[in-house]
């Protein structure tokens, strides 16, 4: 008998995988040495080749750069370094005749300073943009509170002209929007809408969880360096959800997207309510909880992600969504060290190799939509800079002179960096070994990481053992198996320190993945049920030797098996 309720949930977006592009990093096709709209179109066959479902595209909209492009100054127009409108239309006519679906950037927390609004709003204190942005009165002097801007610094700026302060949690050139007036929201909603009628289809919304303020705006918990942080005042905030059912009921319910929200902070509660089955306000959100199980401070030796830890994290979010919201699932994006320079092992080429796959097989088989992020499918590395000369992050250079304000070294500073460097992402892709990695004709932007030679698109295109060719099989499975898709979630060993085992399920077929994150060889002892349900491996990084019930795992191995109890 057919569930119907299951049915109703079906969601194309349920079935799908995303590929997340950072527009100036991806290829460059004009060779000013920044990747652009047109670098996309031309690098489509390979997304298509890859079997990607559906592009997010990191925001191309007119900005000065202050954050790499998530500090808009026209909402409606293009950058100029990354191309036309009409490069934007042919973007979209061009995926959609392959099939792929684009999502953009909404990033709508703040504007950039040189937004027109922001200009019109400092104009006067009567301006009718006045209050688009967020202005207090400060006291006696000082800013309006203790808050700290996520950035480092204050996250208040005084304006001379108007004796006021504007509210920033980003950089000083980011100022946050006021939501609590209707005509931004309005604004805002047109403006999704302009781009929906060009053809995107969904957006992923930018620290949508920051766009409701406690109005008062009270200090928030004193950190050592002396500011407050406003997280518990601005995250999750008093109207947030009603912000977005309107946005939903205005626009989205209107049209058939995909949507994602940035929502840091997050609990699985949380989740509930953004991203409901019953649908009212978003798709689904990205959590931030296993990005946060790592550590690096200057001078101390960096602590890994620790495997336990990892695994009820995500056994948590598995479980407590199922049937009840949608999961995203990503190891790595723009904002983020290389999955595999993080959870895997970059050390040597055999441990990247392997550990990177078994990244991809532990992500792509539990439930939720996976996010590949531009080059994590060929096992991209983070990056060693030599000197904070060469970091272009506007995040990293705080961070570094905080740190040597405070009395780090440089080395130790650029330690830190090493592992937390949201450069370590932004890299130029590397498609070859030619020059630049075949990035651009010109003068890369930002470094390339002198590992193209031995990490690159071509090399893995011809290699049916790449890390590349992993990612298609399991975008692959992802549509033969609806159990990938649907299935219940069980972890099994979880006090295992070096394996990641789970169980799913789903009308009549078992998936079981097995997955070794550590540098050394396990012998898997198993059940005799499960001896008895595994067969050939629909997927596997190596050959595991089986004997009786033991399964011998080599380090980083990763394999997964589905069997079929449904003509029993
Ligand atoms: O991921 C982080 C740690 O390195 C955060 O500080 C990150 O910057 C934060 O999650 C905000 O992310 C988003 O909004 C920022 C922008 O700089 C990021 O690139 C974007 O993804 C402000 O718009
Ligand atoms: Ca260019």
């Amino acid at each position: 008998m057919i569930n119907n309720k299951l049915n109703d949930n079906k969601k194309w977006w349920k079935e799908s995988v995303v590929y997340q592009i950072y527009p100036r990093s991806f290829y460059d096709s004009n060779g000013d040495g920044i990747g652009d709209l047109r670098g996309i179109i031309n690098k489509l066959d390979y997304l298509v080749h890859l079997g990607v479902d559906v592009l997010w595209i990191c925001p191309f909209f007119t900005s000065p750069n202050a954050d790499n492009g998530y500090d808009i100054s026209d909402y409606r127009s293009i950058a100029q370094e990354c191309g036309t409108m009409e490069d934007c239309d042919n973007l979209l006519l061009r995926a959609h005749q392959k099939g792929l679906k684009v999502m953009m950037d909404l990033v709508v927390n703040h504007s950039s300073d040189e937004h027109s609004w922001f200009v019109e709003s400092c104009s006067s204190m009567t301006s009718n943009k006045r209050s688009y942005y967020i202005w207090r009165d400060g006291k006696s002097n000082e800013p309006p509170n203790n808050w700290m801007s996520f950035f480092g610094g204050d996250a208040w700026k005084y304006d001379e002209q108007s004796e006021q302060y504007y509210l920033h949690l980003f950089t000083e050139k980011q100022p946050d929007l006021n939501w609590e007036n209707s005509s931004v929201r309005r604004e805002v909603y047109d403006m999704m809408e302009y781009w929906i009628n060009k053809g995107f289809d969904g957006f992923r919304m930018d620290m949508i969880s920051l766009i409701s303020k406690v109005p008062d705006f009270p200090d928030g918990p004193m950190m050592p360096n002396g500011y407050g942080m406003p997280f518990p005042y601005v995250n999750n905030g008093p109207r947030v959800h009603e912000y977005l059912q309107e946005m939903h009921q205005e626009v989205l319910s209107k049209h058939d997207l995909i949507t994602v929200g940035e929502t840091p902070g997050a609990t699985t509660d949380d989740a509930k309510k953004y991203a409901s089955e019953a649908g009212n306000e978003l798709n689904m959100i990205f959590q931030f909880e296993h990005m946060q199980l790592d550590k690096a401070e200057p001078g101390k030796p960096y602590q890994r992600p620790d495997l336990i830890k990892l695994k009820q994290i995500m056994n948590k979010w598995q479980t407590q969504l199922h049937g009840i919201a949608w999961n995203s699932l990503y190891w790595n994006n723009h904002d983020q060290p290389r999955a595999v320079s993080r959870f895997g092992d970059d050390s040597t080429r055999k441990c990247r190799e392997k550990s990177a796959k078994m990244l991809a097989l532990c992500l792509h088989m539990m439930q939720g939509t996976p996010y590949i992020y531009q080059g994590e499918e060929l096992g991209m590395t983070n990056i060693a800079f030599n000197s904070i000369d060469e970091v272009n992050d506007v995040e990293a250079v705080q961070t570094y002179h905080s740190g040597i304000n405070a009395g780090a070294s440089p080395e130790e500073m650029m330690q830190v960096l090493y592992h937390r460097c949201r450069d370590n992402s932004r890299t130029p892709m590397q498609w070859d070994d030619s020059k630049n990695a075949g990035f651009t004709s010109g003068t890369p932007w930002l470094k390339v990481n002198s590992n193209y030679t031995e990490i690159n698109a071509k090399s893995q295109m011809e290699d049916s053992n790449s890390v590349l060719n992993f990612y298609r099989k399991l975008i692959c499975l992802r549509k033969q198996y609806p159990v990938i898709v649907n299935g219940d979630y069980q972890e099994l060993i979880p006090e295992d320190e070096r394996l990641f085992i789970y169980k799913r399920e789903y009308e009549g077929e078992k998936l079981y993945v097995i997955c070794n994150f550590k540098d050394e060889k396990v012998n898997l002892t198993l059940s005799n049920d499960i001896t008895k349900d595994i067969k050939d491996p629909i997927i596997t990084n190596m050959v595991i030797p089986q004997h009786g019930n033991i399964l011998s795992l080599d380090s980083y191995a990763a394999t997964a098996y589905i069997v079929s109890t449904k003509y029993d």
